[in-house]
């Protein structure tokens, strides 16, 4: 239908064209036959003049007699013969013949004969005039004028119009065929050339046909080819469709129907503390708040935590909640109160003295209290009892985070079985062995196989977890579908890296520009304008390799002492479980070994370790992250790590090195950073060593690469991945309870 009308859109103006030209070239014609008949006609009169020369003569001598009239009578009997006038030679009509006009004179008839279309209309139709000098062998005795009918060469003017518009139609009619016929032809090739350009097939195709097998090997390096500048293309353009938090809403609106949102997570995302008669609000060090906020403040929805801070319970209303961000109120703060004992028990002793080290494997003996199972055990059920409090429906999504909640799950189906319940596990998962020690095990496994989906952060850590129930849980496992099923419910166990909000441009352009916050940063702490920093940022924890950055950066003074007075490792080392043995000891030997280092090398105004363990606020550390040369990420273990992506987000010039742990799971995006083993001091050394001295153009296109790979890996996609997830899981859900409603019986 559509080329139809296009086809009928170029036809008819077309036809219309060669009509109005017809009409403009008939009489354009008619003006050239009647110039081409003239001449004949002259011929003729000549002739026919000159046979009646002889007869003229002797009419003329006996001026009385009617020969000459009988004569002309005669003449004008010829059918192209209309009349013939005799003039004298001064201009006199001396004779005419019946239906020669009484109005033409001589005089006239001369000047109309001398025209290039010598005619004049009669009674009869048109008329051609010649004038003719009658001679004998004295000279000119008289002129005749003789009119000739011309009328023929109006019928034959119809005529040639006739068959001029016959002949235009009928072109008109094979040129619209014609188009007619090439255009199905080409519409029907370019519509299977588009579908199979769709299929993948294209202009490549028939080089894979089985008709040129020779061609095959050309055609695949052409598709590669092409496959390459698509790419390349598509990295111009940036991330293709990049997850953002209307990406994320409109997610919750389609798929999840605006279904209720929940996030259980020990740490709460602000702090109000009392500081003398004022309250302040503070953010919390924790990659767990960093990742899970702009989720929650892209969907609004109910974030039930812990209330730890001295000011919290004054801020609250009669239902413990407080809407926050503070001062934009985008989503609610559902506060939960810990006793002293619980908190220890539950949080610092089970959560953070078991399993933290037990999972982390990071040479720290994990400590299993009977004790701290039981609080561990009543807290999971509070939390578990307030998500059923805050449940709008009977099937709100919830999203339970971290090692603090591993019963919480099984806890939230028994008293909401058609809740979706989405577990993420932010630490790693060990191998069975390991997890094997926890005499709670089994208890740990059941209670996280209430979850719907169960997420980690990388696939070595899903397939770590479904080895760990296959060895101590009778479940059945779908290693194809990564699915568990433990009593009448499964689990879907899937990988989720976790990440960062990627700054939005307002917060980019907040930024003070990197000279400035070097320079900054240096006169804070007191160095000169053009000394060298490396940085590290972390909680004050154990499993970051705090311990075994410092011995890099020892071991890197020790091989290259040029960089002694050169350069400075600034380590901010954010207070975190500070309560605790391990915590004490360990934060003690940093202390201790930054002093050493210190003493060593450091002289009167340079100390190349500079340890800030104090709390910082976010606008500071991303200060800092712009300030550095490198930024150390050195974990032992780690399930992410979000510094990184920090750093790499920071640095919008493109400048600056990563040095990265393989034991990081953010690692194995990561690539184009210098990775290390830790524990290899002699490697990170020399690493380090690499990153001060690595040309601009190896790191603009290290840093460049990598800040593409954090944008696009950006939080909203780990969010939105889970969340299609729990969409697609709800919509088989509701279709089997509705085909179990309508199965007989
Ligand atoms: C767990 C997993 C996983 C640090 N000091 C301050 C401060 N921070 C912020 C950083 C960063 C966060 O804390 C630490 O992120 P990590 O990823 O290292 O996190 P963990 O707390 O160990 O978190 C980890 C993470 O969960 C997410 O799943 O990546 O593997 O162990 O955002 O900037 N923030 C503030 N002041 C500080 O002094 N405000």
């Amino acid at each position: 239908m559509n080329t139809l009308r296009l086809q009928l859109r170029f036809l008819v103006p077309l036809v219309l064209t060669l009509i109005a030209a017809a009409y403009l070239a008939v009489p354009l014609m008619d003006r050239l036959t009647l110039r081409w008949f003239s001449r004949d006609l002259n011929l003729r009169g000549s002739l026919v003049t000159k046979t009646l020369s002889d007869s003229i003569a002797e009419g003329l001598q006996e001026p009385g007699s009617s020969r000459m009239q009988s004569l002309f009578n005669r003449v004008v009997q010829d059918e192209r013969l209309v009349g013939i006038g005799l003039c004298s030679l001064d201009g006199e009509l001396l004779r005419r013949s019946p239906g020669f006009p009484r109005s033409l004179t001589c005089a006239r008839a001369e000047v109309i004969g001398q025209q290039d279309e010598p005619q004049i209309r009669i009674e009869g139709g048109p008329a051609h005039v010649g004038f003719y000098p009658v001679t004998d062998e004295t000279g000119p005795i008289a002129q005749l004028i003789l009119l000739q009918d011309l009328s023929f060469v109006e019928h034959r003017s119809q005529d040639t119009q006739k068959y001029l518009i016959i002949l235009i139609a009928g072109l008109g009619g094979i040129i619209a065929l014609i188009t007619v016929v090439v255009a199905q032809l080409s519409w029907r090739g370019w519509v299977s050339g588009a579908r199979a350009l769709l299929r993948g097939e294209g202009l490549i195709s028939p080089l894979m046909s089985s008709a040129a097998p020779e061609l095959a090997p050309f055609a695949a390096d052409l598709r590669a080819r092409l496959r390459d500048l698509e790419d390349e293309y598509r990295r111009s353009l940036g991330p293709e469709t990049e997850w953002n938090p209307e990406r994320l809403r409109a997610l919750l609106r389609t798929q999840l129907r605006g279904d209720q949102l929940i996030v259980v997570a020990n740490r709460e995302p602000y702090i109000h503390d009392k500081v003398g008669d004022d309250i302040v609000v503070k953010r919390p060090a924790s990659g767990l708040v960093t990742a899970v906020e702009p989720l929650l403040r892209a969907c609004s929805g109910t974030w039930i935590a812990h209330g730890s801070g001295s000011a919290d319970a004054e801020v609250v209303d009669a239902h413990d909640r407080v809407l926050v961000p503070p001062g934009k109120h985008e989503y609610t703060l559902r506060r939960l109160w810990l006793s002293e004992e619980e908190e220890k028990g539950y949080y610092y002793g089970f959560a953070n003295e078991g399993l933290w080290p037990l999972c982390h494997v990071a040479h720290v003996r994990p400590v299993f209290r009977e004790s701290d199972w039981e609080h561990y055990r009543a807290v999971n059920q509070r939390f578990a009892d307030a998500v059923v409090a805050e449940a709008r429906s009977e099937d709100p999504v919830v999203l339970v985070q971290d090692y603090h909640f591993a019963l919480l799950p099984a806890m939230i189906r028994k008293k909401l079985p058609r809740a979706t319940i989405l577990t993420f596990w932010h630490i790693p998962w060990p191998n069975p062995e390991s997890f094997g020690i926890c005499p709670w095990r089994q208890e740990i496994l059941e209670g996280m196989l209430g979850s719907t989906i169960l997420g980690f952060h990388t696939r070595f850590h899903c397939k770590n977890f479904i080895e760990t129930v296959d060895r101590y849980l009778e479940a059945r496992i779908e290693h194809e579908h990564s699915t568990i099923s433990f009593h009448d419910d499964s689990t879907f166990v899937e990988s989720y890296p976790i990440s960062i909000e990627w700054p939005s441009e307002q917060t980019q352009a907040s930024w003070l520009p990197v000279a400035q916050c070097r320079q900054n940063v240096l006169a804070r702490l007191g160095l000169p304008p053009d000394h060298r920093i490396a940085i590290g940022v972390d909680r004050f924890d154990y499993t970051k390799g705090i311990l075994e950055r410092i011995h890099a950066v020892e071991r890197l003074l020790e091989k290259h002492p040029e960089w002694i007075g050169q350069l400075s490792f600034v380590q901010i080392a954010a207070p975190s479980r500070g309560s605790l043995e391990e915590y004490k000891s360990f934060q003690e030997r940093i202390h201790a070994l930054t002093e050493r280092v210190n003493k060593r090398f450091g002289f009167e105004g340079y100390k190349p370790v500079h340890l800030l363990a104090v709390h910082h606020d976010q606008a500071s550390l991303y200060e800092l992250y712009r300030a550095a040369d490198a930024c150390m990420v050195t974990s032992l273990h780690d399930g992410m790590n979000l510094v990184c992506k920090e750093f790499v987000a920071a640095r919008d010039d493109e400048r600056g090195v990563l040095i990265l742990s393989r034991f990081a799971g953010a690692a194995r995006e990561m690539s184009q950073a210098l990775i290390v083993n830790p524990y290899h001091v002699e490697e990170t050394a020399d690493a380090l060593q690499r990153a001060l001295t690595m040309p601009e153009a190896e790191q603009r296109e290290r840093m460049g690469s990598l800040r593409m790979t954090v944008r696009e890996f950006n939080v909203y996609r780990w969010a939105g991945r889970m969340l299609t997830d729990a969409g697609r899981w709800r919509l088989r859900e509701r279709i089997e309870a509705r085909v179990q409603r309508h199965q007989p019986g």
